[in-house]
């Protein structure tokens, strides 16, 4: 279970003017979080515009991403669609181009029932071979799941984990003493140190992708025993962070990145395009990105 342990950026889709992805920056930003010495990534999430990508689009950035990053480190593929059918085919795409796991969100919009849902993630794992990786976003799908519900999926081996995007950390806490061997990611960047306290094994996260070292080193020193350099380093992205939340996390994170050399561009609309106040603000905390 070691390959998935530890920091894996929700990786950020770069795109070009004219709206197209920009796979030359793209693969930039693979090296550069490569470099760093992040674990994995995860592909085509919350993070990665997923939902605002078309199904061949989302296709064709799993297999560019595995052809960059060629096995050097760990792929999880989020396939999350609300249509069942359309999950399982990007599942299956996922496996042919290599991916170390699966992951989704619960299909949502239409408030599926408990055994509806179940049903969904257990067609994936049962006309694929790949492990599946709960994606709990209940802030976003607006779908909760019980301590119970959690048991349903994680007694079964074809069920690594979750990723937990919520700050309940009781419920984290929870899920981690009842299954020790499940893989749990902390989702919210700003509380990773709350989620390894409360039993995380790594974090998938947004910012991982300008300040991957920051939260490498938060990881490193909170399983080195030293909790206060790891409150500092979780000090310093936050004040990064808190100043994201008021701008935009994704369109702010790619001003950040494209500010360290790779050109993101701008969201795909609705999603905002930053005011000149905005950048101001985000070049107030830029310095920050450096750790020391
Ligand atoms: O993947 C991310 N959540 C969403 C997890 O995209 C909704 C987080 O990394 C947040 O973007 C981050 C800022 O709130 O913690």
């Amino acid at each position: 279970m070691s390959k998935f342990t530890g920091i894996f950026p929700a990786l950020l889709t770069p795109f070009k003017d004219d709206g197209t992805i920009n796979y030359q920056e793209l693969s930039k930003l693979l090296e550069y979080c490569i470099d760093k010495g992040v674990k994995g990534f995860y592909v085509s999430g919350s993070s990665g515009e997923a939902f605002l990508l078309s199904y061949e689009e989302r296709k064709e950035l799993y297999s560019f991403v595995a052809s960059v990053v060629k096995g050097r480190c760990t792929l999880i593929g989020q396939v999350g669609c609300i249509s069942t059918e359309l999950s399982l085919g990007l599942a299956k795409h996922c496996e042919k181009e290599g991916y170390d796991a699966v992951s989704s969100v619960s299909p949502f919009y239409y408030k599926f029932s408990f055994d509806e849902i179940k049903k969904y993630y257990y067609t994936i794992v049962e006309n694929t071979s790949l492990p599946m990786l709960i994606y709990n976003i209940p802030a976003l799908t607006g779908i909760g799941f019980t301590a119970e519900q959690f048991d349903d999926f994680l007694c079964d081996d074809r069920f690594i984990g979750v990723k937990f995007t919520a700050s309940d950390f009781f419920g984290l806490e929870r899920i981690k003493s009842a299954h020790p061997d499940k893989i749990i990611y902390n989702g919210y960047d700003e509380m990773m140190l709350c989620g390894l306290i409360s039993g995380a094994d790594g974090g998938i996260g947004t910012t991982y992708n300008f300040m991957p070292e920051k939260f490498i080193k938060i990881y490193e020193n909170y399983n080195n025993g030293d909790i206060a350099k790891a409150r500092t380093l979780q000090s310093e992205a936050n004040a990064i962070i808190d100043v994201l939340i008021k701008v935009g996390v994704m369109p702010g994170s790619k001003y950040l990145l494209s500010k360290l050399g790779i050109d993101m561009g701008n969201c795909r609309a609705p999603f905002k395009v930053l005011s000149d106040a905005d950048r101001e603000l985000l070049d107030s905390v830029f310095p920050l990105i450096e750790t020391k």
